[in-house]
């Protein structure tokens, strides 16, 4: 999995079965014909792979009004709550990130102004996943964002399996039109647009290897967020980690999926058996042990460092999307630390608050991609495009050099626009 070297002093107290992120590229042909397919022949294509694949035929294909207030009503009063506090912080966050984004201009050189503004996307696509537990902070991860960002036009799609309250879930965060479209059959319709599905600019949300083979193959004319993986947590402890705490933690998120790749980096050999040993005993009661055992089995690992500093240096090299960190000096150690999805400092700070409700958003890099990547952000939703405008002092600034560089290049028709300007004051100077 990891591209680069691991540190010589770093031994494996228990070393992962199987490589992380081997098994890819299966679906890619099967994928490219149901994207040309709903491309030409549009909502039919749509219901057909409906039918094909979830065994569904649905009246309808976009929720209608009446549906949504159904399914919020259905919520029962705590979990309504509970999402709407999870909206309140993701809102939140995003709004203050929203407000650390400046806009600029500048007068490089005289009569040279440029300057960078944040457009947002006008129509966006959230694909809300299924999958084996309905997460009801899913939709409001993708959704939410885009309504702060401005955006005109805010979709969802989910598979019609879903579970009514992800219906819920999607309507109270702002999506604008929800669509009962799963799989790669809603990333092509949401790219390429279908009579019912309107065409998105960018496509954000994890999904299956489907939905993810989708993504990479409209990307392009469509944008997309990332390419989402299993879930990984990597914790990073010393002395002072806590046995129970640690193992509970990697638990937490081995239970997502049997390819969730979970580790622990520790400098303490007596902490390190006390974790395998407690992930053992705590599987033991563990309702879904099925998965999360099979996770540990393949992809956890225990790795024994002889330092911090090697710590630092192999969890840079697995640049996981969530990063823990139980040390004692535990802000100290995260600032030297690089590469991570998202980090949680000191032991209050568990991955699973921000998988639901603390407020940071939980659709991270995964697959090594936090070494070029952050997660979904309100920035996700917004385009930073550059302008300029030239006085004629500005064109005596630039015209002559980007002239020279155009008949250098032997392209006469740049050399002749960046000409025609200077010609013109020559013509009739400034008075
Ligand atoms: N850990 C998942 C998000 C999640 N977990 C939501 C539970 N609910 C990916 O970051
Ligand atoms: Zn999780």
């Amino acid at each position: 999995m990891t591209r680069l070297p691991l540190p010589e002093t770093l031994r494996f107290i228990k070393a992962p079965g199987r490589d992380a992120g081997a098994d890819t590229g299966a679906v890619a042909g099967l994928v490219a014909e149901i994207i040309a397919r709903v491309r030409a022949e549009g909502d039919a294509a749509v219901r057909d792979y409906t039918a094909r694949f979830d065994g569904v035929t649905p009246d309808r294909i976009e929720v209608s009004a009446a549906e949504r207030e159904a399914a919020v009503a259905a919520l029962d009063p705590q979990t309504r709550a509970d999402t709407e506090f999870a909206i309140a912080n993701v809102r939140a966050f995003a709004e203050a990130q929203l407000g650390a984004l400046s806009e600029i201009e500048v007068e490089l050189r005289p009569g040279v102004h440029l300057g960078h503004r944040n457009i947002p996307l006008q129509r966006v696509g959230c694909y809300v996943p299924g999958g084996r537990y309905p997460l009801l902070s899913a939709p409001v991860m993708t959704l939410v964002p885009a309504a702060v960002a401005g955006c005109e036009e805010v979709i969802a799609c989910l598979p019609p399996t879903a579970h009514e309250a992800m219906i819920a879930g999607c309507h109270l965060s702002g999506a604008h039109r929800i669509f009962r479209i799963g799989g790669a059959q809603a990333i092509a319709a949401m790219a390429f647009g279908t009579e019912t599905v309107p065409p998105v600019d960018k496509i954000v949300g994890p999904g299956n290897a489907f939905v993810n083979e989708a993504k990479r193959q409209v990307f392009g004319p469509v944008g997309i967020d990332q390419l989402a993986g299993p879930s990984e947590i990597f914790i990073l402890a010393d002395h002072t980690g806590d046995p129970e705490m640690l193992a509970t933690d990697l638990l937490a998120q081995a239970e997502h999926d049997i390819r969730t790749r979970v580790g622990l980096i520790t400098t303490d050999a007596a902490l390190a058996h006390a974790v395998l040993a407690e992930v053992e005993h705590q599987l033991a009661s563990l309702s879904t042990a099925e998965t999360a055992g099979q996770a540990w089995r393949d992809y956890g690992e225990i790795a024994l460092c002889p330092d911090e500093a090697t710590m630092i240096a192999y969890s840079d090299i697995v640049a996981a999307e969530h990063l823990q960190v139980h040390t004692e000096d535990a802000h100290g150690l995260s600032r030297r630390l690089r590469h991570y999805g998202s980090l949680f400092i000191g032991t209050n700070s568990s991955v699973v608050y921000s998988d639901k409700c603390s407020g940071t958003n939980h659709t991270l890099p995964t697959m090594g991609a936090a070494r070029y990547t952050g997660g979904l952000w309100v920035g996700t939703y917004i385009k930073t495009v550059t302008h300029q405008w030239l006085t004629e002092e500005g064109v005596r600034q630039v015209a002559p050099p980007a002239a020279r560089q155009a008949a250098s290049e032997t392209l006469e028709g740049h050399r002749r626009a960046a000409q025609l300007r200077l010609d013109r004051q020559q013509a009739s100077p400034q008075r």
